[in-house]
């Protein structure tokens, strides 16, 4: 690829060669890990982001102490207040990271509030563009939409296509997965979820809300580490999502499936966040079934502390485990919450510098910052790192 360029076979594509003009690498995709010096992220956006309907798959998905907010609010905006908050928040932490030197781009503004219907369901509101991690992911030149399994998230999408035709005209290789129909065939409505000693047992007989009906995932269920991607079974993401995208990525990448003692599966990035080559900091109320694989690369596991969020502070869609929801902006530089001060300390333990910002009422929205981003470009190469 000439002049030391780190262009892989799969980002060669986005070579474009035009007659009469030097050909120029042009590579506006390239990501393979969660921690290459970043260059280029999505921020979502809280804007208009709206409650979903209460259907078994929300249900399933939720802390109970919400279930009468949802019952509620279900089909309504967001509180008004609660979201201009989150709104600062968010450009905040834009501006930090344009100050560390990313290129910071933005999905479009959506009006969630509308209803729609699909031969298969319908749905009061769409929920929001907040996440883009849980919809979009990168393997190196390949930007990939994934088929999510709400039916509030169905035409997500949306939000981003400015965004993916500009990285597609620019040389990205852009692929939507097969998008679930989202019938009743995909949702277990028997599912029992009453106690979480019910979830606790369901999760460890592998039963969960999605059925195997159609592939669906979301890609926060998925950790890069390079040629090795690790991913749960979750409440969101079934096998034969994972099946889907082991194929798709083929023979250049090995798919591992990791099992966690987690009573509510969905979103790896808060149990099992991989932040440095062959470094991964761990959550230690739901540990991983696997560690002797690990243990076998040779690979460091740090127990994150545990969050020191209020109980009083709305969660509405997540644990307080966000905390441990980081971005890694390189090798030594850590995007983390202001607020959560044991996490700090782990890191300066680690030897990692600390890039702060206050998100409390952007993880109200079910994120920290790692589900608030997709990182679309770091410096770096496909690498083995085991
Ligand atoms: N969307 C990430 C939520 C994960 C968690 O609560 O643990």
């Amino acid at each position: 690829t000439g002049s030391g360029s780190v262009l892989t076979a799969r980002t060669q594509h986005a070579k474009r060669v035009v007659p009469g003009e030097i050909p120029q690498p042009s590579i506006p995709v390239n990501s393979h890990n969660e921690w290459d010096p970043l260059e280029e992220v999505i921020v979502g956006r809280p804007d208009g982001a709206c409650v979903p309907q209460f259907t078994t798959e929300v249900k399933a998905n939720t802390n109970e102490k919400y279930w009468d907010f949802y019952k509620k609010y279900g089909g309504t905006p967001f509180p008004d207040k609660h979201i201009e908050k989150a709104k600062q928040e968010v450009e905040e932490m834009c501006n930090v990271l344009r100050h560390e030197g990313v290129i910071v781009r933005r999905p479009d503004v959506i009006n969630w509030e509308k209803d729609y219907k699909t031969p298969d369901f319908s749905s009061p509101v769409g929920l929001y563009s907040a996440m883009p991690r849980d919809i979009l992911i990168v393997f190196g030149n390949e930007i990939m939409e994934a088929p999510m399994a709400w039916r509030s998230r169905f035409f997500e999408y949306r939000a981003y296509r400015s965004l993916l035709k500009e990285y597609f005209k620019a040389g990205a290789k852009w692929t939507a997965a097969p998008k679930p129909l989202m019938g009743d065939e995909l949702y277990d409505n028997t599912y029992p979820i009453e106690s979480i000693e019910d979830r606790h047992r369901l999760a460890k007989e592998g039963r969960f809300v999605t059925t195997e009906f159609e592939p669906c995932f979301d890609a926060a269920d998925f950790i890069r580490a390079g040629r090795d991607i690790f991913v749960q079974r979750s409440q969101v993401t079934n096998h034969l999502g994972i099946e889907w995208l082991r194929r798709h990525l083929g023979p250049e990448y090995r798919v591992h499936e990791l099992t966690f003692h987690d009573p509510n599966p969905m979103h790896i990035d808060a149990t099992f966040n991989i932040i440095g080559p062959g470094l991964v900091i761990a959550n230690p109320d739901r540990p991983c079934n696997q560690l002797k694989m690990f243990e076998k690369f040779g690979w460091k596991i740090v127990q994150a502390p545990k969050p020191t969020l209020s109980d009083d502070h709305p969660l509405w869609m997540s644990s307080k485990w966000l905390s441990m929801n980081v971005l890694m902006l390189d090798e030594d530089r850590v995007l983390c919450s202001k607020v959560e001060k044991p996490i700090i300390k782990m890191f300066e333990k680690l030897g990692i510098k600390t890039v702060q910002v206050d998100i409390t009422h952007a993880n109200s929205l079910g994120g920290g910052f790692h589900c608030w981003t997709t990182d679309v470009r770091r410096r770096g190469e496909l690498q083995s790192y085991i």
